[in-house]
Order: C-alpha cells, then structure tokens, then sequence
C-alpha cells in the first residue's frame, strides 16, 4: 500500500513510518519540521541525538534497502503542495499526526494558543479538503486522544467513540440515538483535537471520505524494533516541562537521581500505551479501513490506565529517587477514575505491551546514557492554566 505520513518526523510518525516501511508498504513523509523549531524556540532538544531528516532516510536505506521520500510541506498553510502531492503520489492512506500536540505549549500565551488552533484545525481541514478535491478514494487515519473524553470520573467504561443516549421525548417516549462521546477538553491542545472530530464526522457523512481516528492514550517508551537498529535511526525522547510526558518524564528523572515531579495529589489516572504498540495499532488501522459512506471509525488507542502517583511510588521504589508534590499548573480534577473500552483492537490481534521491568529497564538505560544532554532548568512544567493555578509558576514543591 502507499502511505503517506503527515508528522512523520515526530516521536509517534518517524517510527511509525519505518514500521510501515518495514513491512513493504511504500512510505513518504510529509513535515514540515515545526517540532524540531519549536525546540530551538523553547531552548531545549530532545535527550536523544536525533538526526536530521536526509540523515535518517540515508541510513534507513543503508539498513533496510528501501526508500522513504521527504516532502517539507506545511500542511496548515500550503494546500496546493498538499494537493498536488495527493494527485501525483496518489496514496491509498494518509496517517495524520501533523498536529501541535503538547497541552502545556498550546497554555503558555494567547500567541500559543492562536497557534495551535489555527495549526491543527487547519492541518485536517486542508488535509480532507484536499482528499475530497483529488477525488482519490484515500483512507485518513488520524491522531486524536483519549482527552476528548474528558478526565472527570465517567462512573463507567468509557466508550470507543460513540455513546449511546436515550432522551425522554415527551408524547413521543423514549428516543434512542447514538452519540460522539460529549466533548469535554481539558486544554487548547485537547480541545483543537474534538474540533477535529466533528470535520471528520462531517467529511465521511458529506463527502463518503473513509476516515479512521484513534484515540490515543499516552505515549511511552521511545525506541522500536526498527529504530534500534541503527544510532542515526533513534527516535525523539521529549523531557522538558512542555512535551515531555508524565512516564517518560518520571522515568527519566529517576535516572539522574532528580525528584519525580507529581503534580497536585498525582490522583490523576490517565491511558498509556507504548511506542511500539502504538506503531502496531496504526498498521491494523490502515489494514482495516471502514467503508465508504460508513461514519467516522473510532478506535480508543490505550492498553493500560493508571494513576500518577502509583506509577511515582513504583518508579521511587525501583530507584530510591524521592517524590516532589509540586502545586500543579493545570485545571483539572484533583482525583478521578478511568475505565476505556479498548476491545476493537484487542479483536484485531493487538496483544499489549504493558508497563514492565524490561522496557521500563530501556527507557532508563536510554535516559542515563544521554543524561549529559538534559538541561535541568528545562525540567519544571512552569506553562500555567490560569491564574488560579498561578502558584504553580514558582515550580516550588509543596511537600
Ligand atoms: P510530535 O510533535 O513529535 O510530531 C508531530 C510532527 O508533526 C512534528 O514532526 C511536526 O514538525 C509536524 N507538524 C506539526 N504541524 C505541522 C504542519 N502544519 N505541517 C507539517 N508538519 C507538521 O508529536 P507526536 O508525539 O509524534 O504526536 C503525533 C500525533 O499523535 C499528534 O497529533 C498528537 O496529538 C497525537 N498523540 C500523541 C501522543 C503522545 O503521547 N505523544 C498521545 C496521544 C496522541
Ligand atoms: N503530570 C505530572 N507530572 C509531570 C507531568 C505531568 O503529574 O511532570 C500529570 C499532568 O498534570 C496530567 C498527567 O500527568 O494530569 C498527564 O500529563 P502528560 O503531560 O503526560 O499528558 P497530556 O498533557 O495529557 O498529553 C499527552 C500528549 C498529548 C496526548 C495526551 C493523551 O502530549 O499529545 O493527546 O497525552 S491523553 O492524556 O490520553 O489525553
């Protein structure tokens, strides 16, 4: 199949485009390298040395044979590129991960924000405009996230997309519909990705576009099989206070000794799930498409929940690195319980990678073996919500 990764120099789209390579599909990325500019802006890189793009692609030529084309092509800004590359590669797939997608950055100025609404919703606008005016029969598969949902407790397991509602219709009894899940989103960032989900309703239900989009958990983790296979290939491993997230960020700390930074109470349970499943799920998505005319299928992408401050107390007694509870930036419930459905890939094959010794054994490996490129000072998440969580900007610990 030919697939077309948009995002494809990031953490989740490099490797997913090397797996797909892997697997003989014929692969290009498009990116337009606004991840690697954003570094420079908030003066910090990724803890592992990753490697310009025509770097990258020569080496996974040398190691694998195959070819992987690179277009540099901002997809929020320039439709006709976009367009024009549609028509002549004419791709049976698009995987869409060319999204701002850190909540801490999208929350640091009104500029930041303006940037990553604008950004994102226009990056999957102009992406189903374009499928729909090539009149090509192309399958987009997108990048949501479980923050869709909300993080408040549901009281029960949340569903993968669609929930079914019954309304007291009066004279007319109960009426029975189903639903996309209530939006309810916690930051810009999350709440750019509902936006998102109604212009892939909309496209499917208007234009029979196929349209894919996975809910994803958390992701951990950083190396795949590919990208262990060569230095020049390694992926991204983000740790500051703005893109790193919460796992890799704690499993990071513990390796240089640095106390683990829970916020609030750490009552928090969000999804996770790891890199390497992560690639895996997107393989079975663009195997099985939905139908044309069918809606938006919504897959929840996640295999495991947990709290916080378990996976702290878990990481402090591996490594005997203390716990910080830090006053905490965003607006969000203190305490909350998830339950998700993930049985729609459980049913395609996806045997999941849970949190274990050996991969938690990588990360670290990894994280000590760069650990002199880590600028401490970038670690404290100092990107505020709101004036109320303003206390937070002192980044001082609470206990
Ligand atoms: P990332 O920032 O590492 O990668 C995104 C890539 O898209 C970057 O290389 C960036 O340069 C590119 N990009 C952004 N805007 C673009 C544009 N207008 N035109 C062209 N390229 C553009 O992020 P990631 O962690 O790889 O996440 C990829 C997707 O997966 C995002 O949409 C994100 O919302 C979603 N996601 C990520 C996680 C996670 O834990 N990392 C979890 C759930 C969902
Ligand atoms: N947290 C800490 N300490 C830290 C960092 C985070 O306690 O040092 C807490 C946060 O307050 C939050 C939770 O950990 O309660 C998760 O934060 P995160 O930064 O790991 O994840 P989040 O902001 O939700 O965003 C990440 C990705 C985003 C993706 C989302 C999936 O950056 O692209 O959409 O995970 S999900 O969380 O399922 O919505």
């Amino acid at each position: 199949m030919r697939v077309l990764i948009l995002g494809g120099d990031g953490f989740c789209g490099w490797p997913t485009a090397l797996h797909l390579s892997a697997l003989g599909h014929e692969v290009a990325i498009v990116d337009n390298l606004s991840r690697r500019k954003i570094d420079i802006e908030l003066e910090v890189s990724s803890l592992t040395p990753i490697r310009p793009m025509g770097e990258r692609l020569r080496a996974w030529k040398e190691v694998s044979g195959k070819d992987i084309a690179f277009h540099d092509i901002d997809v929020a800004v320039n439709y006709q590129r976009l367009l024009d590359l549609l028509e002549d590669w004419r791709p049976e797939a698009v995987v869409h991960f060319a999204e701002q997608r850190a909540a801490p950055y999208s929350m640091k100025s009104s500029r930041h924000k303006r940037y990553t609404v604008s950004n994102n919703l226009n990056a999957t606008n102009n992406l189903l405009a374009a499928v729909v005016e090539s009149g090509l029969d192309i399958h987009v598969v997108h990048l949501g996230t479980m923050g869709v949902y909300g993080y408040g407790t549901a009281g029960m397991e949340i569903p993968e997309g669609y929930l079914k509602v019954q309304v007291d219709a009066g004279e007319n009894g109960l009426v029975e519909q189903e639903i996309l899940y209530p939006a309810n989103p916690g930051s810009i960032y999350h709440m750019t990705k509902t936006q998102d989900q109604l212009l892939f309703a909309y496209y499917a239900k208007n234009d029979k576009v196929r349209a894919t989009d996975l809910h994803q958990g958390i992701v951990w983790g950083t190396q795949t099989k590919e990208t262990r296979l060569d230095e020049r290939l390694i992926n991204r491993f983000d740790y500051d206070g703005d893109y790193g997230t919460v796992l890799n960020r704690f499993l990071m700390q513990a390796a240089i000794g640095y106390p683990l930074t829970v916020h609030g109470t750490g009552g928090q349970t969000r999804a996770f799930i790891h890199i390497q499943d992560s690639v895996k799920c997107i393989q079975l998505a663009i195997e099985n498409p939905p139908a044309k005319g069918d809606r938006v299928s919504v897959f929840n992408q996640m295999t495991e929940t947990h709290r916080v401050r378990d996976l702290a107390k878990m990481i402090s007694d591996r490594t005997g690195v203390e716990v910080a509870l830090m006053p905490n930036p965003r607006n969000e419930a203190d305490e909350n319980d998830l339950h998700v459905a993930n049985q729609r890939f459980l049913h395609l094959g996806l045997t999941p990678i849970t949190l274990s010794e050996g991969l938690m054994e990588e990360v670290t490996e990894i994280t000590k073996k760069y650990a002199d490129r880590c600028d401490q000072e970038k670690i404290p998440c100092v990107s505020v919500w709101s004036a109320d969580s303003a206390a937070a900007k002192a980044g001082v610990p609470v206990s």
